[in-house]
């Protein structure tokens, strides 16, 4: 592996030339696949000098090339085919090319590749150049011809069909559209078929492709998809603009799934869905990543990214469009307060430590390695703040102007911002720090009474990060509420415009001092450090009107408790089980929302939070404290709780609706807390009785949490041992539930198990992955987890780096623990980064954590 350099956003050059149309034919073979490339070629008449041609190119094996029709021999090296500008004709030029490639052997899944012998491709990011010489960027876009030469029955490509016969098929996309988006399917594979019409009476097919018997597993996702077009067009006003929509499910792939354009590829886990194989967080997850690629189909496609440092322009605001959608086909609270979570648990842990990077980040050595959390989901919180500032109307107009203006285009964060300047006047050059800046801010807040004045001044932090040691103040929509003490709201939900450091809001006309309610749905990605007694977390945990605040009383007061537990062996706090006592026995509040309650903070969240105190946390001391709250919670709600069970536990047939999942999410929180009690009694009867993947999962979790449940896993595999995707359940709950100083060693043996296929991504990244986020497990101070992780990424590394790479995330925060932890990780850093042939995936990540 050669080495890989760094690439600069301040570097960006336009491409050399333009190219109006590719013709690609390809002739499958497992090990020799022939592609055929006839590329029109000018030169780009916004570059003034007359350059060479470089068409990017990675393990290619050239056999012809033909410029005008002419034989020529270019120049060639480890990533690139050049033809020198003296050689090139002064205007329009047509080049031909044939190379040679082999999808068998590909086991990085980046390019054309072959999966349970099927054919598929992955180009994003810089996939294409495995499969043909183009210039892989994104700001070349081009009209694409396919024809495909097998015998394999099904063969499809992006766009519209254009022909078949006997061995092949034609496909023409007439949207230009950059390489990244291009993709090819062959296999055996059956339909799981649908119409839609858009709104202005285009017929379009619908498809979803998969393996044969997995036909019946594909309605859900096919409903995902028809309400996701519809919502495009009702909320958005996007349309869809191809006469074929197809979807193909892949269990060999990277990632999540791809929007190439007409011809989305999906790892088989988002897709293939019934109520006993799937649980109700899986049909959650499908229906927004269904949604999500289906968005992509404008935001990223339609109009696309100037270069991958503007990767967030398609991601975070296709994310943002993904969670609206998701909050619209569900609960909107319980949507936030979920991807709230998510964001703590994946965005600020990455922004609190040495992978700290900016929404739109500077460098990179591997585009790859920046497909983060913080590029999507920070990306999105970023959206959703300017859309708080400017309004819903004029973010409705400037979306409306940025289909308008950029549509077609390869564009930038700088159109973007630019496009909610023109519509409403601001100037929002204070704003673009969102973009610039890595790192969580810190808002303090302080109330002051004083004749009837209420007074709430906020300070903000913006603490160092990576290469960022200086920050400035940034724009934060503060939305704030307030309550008189008996819990009636005296002042609704306003928006605090806070752009300083330091800065003051006056409230006048209230009768007595009030009770604040602060970040009212979560209306910017900050940490908010604002010390308050229990009794008033418990207060707004009753009475606050706002349903994220509600819930955010009761997490900060679980949090407090459970970080006094760990540093000082604090008892668990009445006023916590109190106020979580009433919430969950109110039964007019949403079961999900119950159920969130529920919830306990996840060790790290604590370790994070320990950490944020400036105090070093120590994993097994979390680990005990969370399970001495679980233990108290469950005698505190006593017999109440074998009630709401029952309540809970009805005998309506089965439905994915949020409702029904609400009901199952809060009747399994309670059966795990009652197995506290009576040592898995109940949770066996329900595993035995479980009608849905949910309660089975469900039970089993509670089982093992008590330490039972052997033969229930034992049955587990027997019926669902030959659905890799199923067992990956069974494979993480043994690591999640595992005691921490056995983790390492359980994760160990079932991925070392024989025919279990690790070098499958899903399968990989399930118990590596289970493995990390065992927090007290990872982080034995035997050092077992560390080396058994970096054991495994040095092996998967040379197949699949790009894995490897995302997986080492486990190490990401290590710099917070104490010297010992951090003696043995960083020693296992150091022994991945000797590794001879290291992957410049792996290497950056590395490199990057251990600063
Ligand atoms: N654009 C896709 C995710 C994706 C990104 C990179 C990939 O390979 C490196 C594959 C998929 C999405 O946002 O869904
Ligand atoms: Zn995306």
């Amino acid at each position: 592996m050669s080495e890989q350099k760094t690439v600069y956003l301040a570097d960006y050059l336009p491409y050399s030339h333009l190219i109006d149309k590719v013709d690609l034919t390809f002739r499958l073979h497992p090990t020799a696949t022939r592609v055929l490339a006839r590329l029109n070629i000018r030169p780009n008449p916004a570059r003034k000098d007359r350059d060479h041609l470089r068409l990017d190119g990675e393990g290619l094996k050239l056999v012809s090339c033909r410029l005008d029709g002419q034989a020529i021999t270019p120049t060639l090296d480890a990533r690139s085919l050049t033809i020198a500008a003296h050689e090139l004709p002064v205007g329009a030029f047509t080049l031909e090319t044939e190379v040679e490639i082999a999808p068998e052997g590909n086991t990085a899944l980046e390019g054309l590749y072959m999966s349970n012998g099927m054919y598929c491709t992955q180009c994003e990011a810089e996939g294409f150049r495995k499969i043909t010489y183009y210039p892989d960027r994104p700001d070349v876009m081009s009209r694409f011809k396919v024809r495909i030469e097998s015998d394999l029955p099904v063969l499809l490509s992006n766009g519209n069909p254009a022909g078949q016969g006997q061995g092949w098929a034609e496909w023409d996309d007439p949207w230009p559209k950059p390489a990244y988006l291009f993709a090819l399917v062959a296999g055996d594979l059956r339909a799981h078929s649908a119409k839609f019409v858009t709104a202005s009476g285009r017929p379009v097919d619908l498809n979803i492709w998969v393996r044969p018997g997995d036909e019946d597993r594909c309605a859900y996702a096919m409903d995902s998809l028809i309400r996701s077009m519809r919502w495009d067009e009702q909320v958005y006003g996007r349309e869809y603009d191809l006469d074929v929509f197809n979807i193909v499910a892949v269990d060999d792939f990277n990632m999540g799934a791809m929007e190439n354009k007409g011809l989305n590829i999906f790892n088989s886990r988002y897709v293939l869905a019934s109520p006993d194989t799937a649980t109700d967080d899986d049909y959650a997850r499908i229906e927004a990543i269904i949604a999500h690629e289906y968005f992509h189909n404008w935001t990223g496609n339609r109009i696309t990214c100037r270069d991958w440092f503007q990767l967030c322009l398609k991601e975070g605001l296709t994310v943002f469009r993904d969670h609206q959608f998701s909050a619209d086909m569900r609960s909107p609270a319980v949507r936030r307060i979920e991807d709230v979570v998510t964001l703590r648990s994946r965005q600020f842990r990455e922004d609190d430590g040495p992978l700290a990077h900016p929404v739109r980040p500077e460098s990179f050595v591997e585009i790859n390695n920046f497909y983060t959390a913080t590029v999507y989901e920070k990306g999105a919180e970023v959206i959703g703040m300017l859309k708080s500032l400017v309004g819903d109307q004029a973010y409705q107009r400037a979306l409306d102007l940025y289909f308008d203006r950029h549509d077609g285009e390869a564009a930038t964060i700088e159109d973007w911002l630019k496009v909610f300047e023109d519509v409403t006047g601001r100037d929002l050059s204070q704003f673009k720090l969102w973009y610039t800046e890595a790192g969580t801010p810190r808002l303090k807040v302080e109330e002051a009474w004083n004749d009837g004045i209420y007074t709430l001044t906020f300070t903000q932090k913006n603490p160092p990060t990576p290469g960022q040691p200086v920050k400035q103040p940034k724009v934060i929509p503060i939305k704030v509420g307030l309550l008189n003490p008996n819990g009636d709201e005296v002042v609704p939900t306003i928006m605090l415009e806070m752009t300083r450091a330091k800065q003051s809001f006056r409230f006048e006309g209230l009768a007595a001092k009030p009770v604040p309610s602060i970040l009212r749905g979560f209306s910017a990605p900050v940490v908010l450090e604002r010390k308050a007694p229990p009794e008033e977390r418990a207060f707004l945990l009753a009475h606050d009107t706002d349903a994220f605040n509600k819930w955010e009383a009761g997490r900060a007061l679980a949090k407090e408790v459970m970080a006094a537990m760990a540093l000082k062996g604090a008892p668990v706090s009445p006023a916590w089980l109190d106020a979580l006592a009433a919430v969950t026995f109110d039964d007019t509040l949403d079961p999900a929302f119950r159920a969130l309650c529920l919830r306990l903070p996840a060790e790290d969240d604590i370790a994070q939070t320990i950490h944020a105190m400036g105090r070093i946390p120590d994993p097994a001391r979390i680990h005990a404290a969370r399970r001495e709250m679980a233990g108290a919670l469950a005698i505190r709600l006593g017999e109440g709780l074998s009630r709401l069970y029952r309540d809970l536990d009805d005998n309506a047939p089965f439905s994915p609706s949020a409702a029904q999942a609400g009901r199952r999410a809060l009747k399994i929180a309670a059966l795990g807390l009652l197995s506290r009690r009576d040592g898995g009694r109940l949770a066996a009867s329900a595993f035995a009785r479980a009608r849905s993947m949910t309660e089975e999962v469900g039970a089993l979790s509670a089982l093992l949490e008590v330490g039972q449940g052997q033969a229930e896993l034992v049955s587990f595999a027997a019926r669902w041992g030959r659905d890799a995707n199923v067992m990956d359940k069974w494979h993480a709950l043994q690591i999640a539930h595992a005691e921490p100083a056995e983790a390492a060693a359980v994760a160990a043996r079932l991925i070392g198990a024989p025919g279990f296929d690790w070098k499958n991504p899903n399968r990989f990244r399930t118990v590596i992955g289970a493995l990390a986020a065992n927090h007290a497990g990872f982080h034995h101070r035997s050092g077992a987890g560390y080396r058994l992780v970096a054991d495994w990424l040095l092996k998967l590394d040379p197949l699949n780096p790009q894995t490897a790479a995302r997986v080492s995330t486990a190490f990401e925060t290590w710099p917070r623990y104490d010297a010992a932890r951090r003696k043995r990780a960083r020693a296992e850093l150091e022994r991945i980064l000797a590794a001879p042939d290291l992957s410049s995936d792996l290497r950056e990540m590395v490199e990057r954590m251990l600063g």
